[in-house]
């Protein structure tokens, strides 16, 4: 887009989305509302995080375009219908927070990890209320065997530790967000390496389920211009067209499906299949394996309901070739 064409239109950033306007950031105007197709089309709505290109004002800005995104956040939204929502946008780490507790599970992580990865992101699992634990160097451990290279930290967001570790992460100017379940400590953690007390934080006794406590998205810059997005709790995290996500967060298995004697193996009682004899000798855990092929099924599901046929499968085919382009260019293949 030349500003030739564009005199009177600036970048901005939304720092928050509401449902008619936007608050933002970058320019003279705090608040913004949507024009045209990015206020009724769904997939153009700008989300926090997004740059937009705006007609300042006073008061008010209008936000005339939506600028591409860098990395995106997208779940199926809740409910019925198959929707993507995008969470936020052009995010460089996303921590994906769980707590020692009944949060904890290898398959909810695997979901978070690949909508991390199938988005652009860097994810780093946090293992907070690390106080709580028995044996914690087992319990991240047993973390680090689903997270696949992504790093893992532990943290008691109630006593500061940790939260070194996770500054350490936040370089300068780059742009994270917390996401996991409601409870596990997001906005414990956000107070923490703010160092102050911006966000409420949930009751100690009694939390029944599904109450969350952090009901918007909010945004925090750090002092060394680090932004930071707190997001409500979510209660499940619905995969959509998440495909090279799936292949990055279970690399174990896309590396033993290349072994398999035949290029198009189902993986379900074929000859020489690697992925079930890996099963089979206990070099793949049997669930993992499962959860596997569950989110597989999820994906081909959406894709059904979201394209007519030939867009899905014209789809896969650019990407298998991707694929095949990045393998062979890749010279080290990344080990665990
Ligand atoms: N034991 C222990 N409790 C913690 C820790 N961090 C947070 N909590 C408690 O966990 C509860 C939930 O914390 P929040 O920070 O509100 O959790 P959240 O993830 O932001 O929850 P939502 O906003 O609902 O998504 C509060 O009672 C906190 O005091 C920790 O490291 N150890
Ligand atoms: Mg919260
Ligand atoms: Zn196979």
């Amino acid at each position: 887009m030349k500003s030739a064409n564009l005199p009177e239109l600036v970048p901005a950033r939304i720092i928050a989305d509401g449902k008619a306007e936007m608050w933002l950031a970058g320019c003279g105007a705090k608040l913004g509302h949507l024009t045209g197709k990015l206020r009724d089309e769904k997939t153009q709505r700008p989300v926090i995080g997004d740059w937009v290109l705006v007609r300042d004002g006073n008061e008010r800005a209008t936000i005339n375009a939506l600028l591409p995104r860098r990395t995106q956040l997208v779940r199926r939204a809740a409910g019925k219908r198959a929707e993507a929502q995008v969470i936020a946008a052009n995010l460089d780490i996303v921590f994906i927070v769980t707590a020692v507790g009944d949060d904890l599970n290898p398959r909810r992580l695997e979901r978070y990890l690949t909508t991390v990865w199938e988005g652009g992101a860097e994810p780093v699992v946090v293992l907070n209320k690390a106080d709580l634990a028995v044996d914690l160097e087992a319990m991240v451990r047993e973390v680090a065997r689903v997270t696949n290279g992504a790093p893992v930290i532990a943290t008691i967001a109630k006593a500061a530790a940790g939260a070194d570790v996770i500054l350490d992460h936040l370089r300068p100017r780059c742009t994270a967000a917390l996401v996991g379940s409601s409870g596990v400590g997001k906005s414990s953690l956000v107070n923490r390496l703010l160092g102050r007390e911006a966000q409420a934080i949930g009751g100690l006794i009694g939390r029944e389920r599904g109450r969350h406590t952090t009901t918007r998205r909010e945004l925090f810059v750090l002092e060394n211009g680090a932004i930071l997005i707190d997001t409500p709790g979510m209660r499940e995290l619905g995969v959509m067209d998440a495909e090279e996500g799936l292949d990055a967060a279970f690399a174990d298995i896309t590396e033993l499906a290349r072994q398999c004697r035949f290029g198009d193996c189902a993986h379900r009682g074929d000859a020489g299949c690697a992925v079930e004899a890996a099963v089979n000798t206990g070099g793949l855990d049997a669930e993992r394996f499962a959860a596997y092929v569950t989110l597989q099924k999820e994906i081909a599901a959406n894709q059904r309901r979201e394209d007519p046929r030939s867009a899905a499968e014209s789809k896969r085919a650019a990407k298998s070739m991707e694929r095949a382009v990045r393998q062979k260019s890749r010279n080290s293949p990344k080990g665990r």
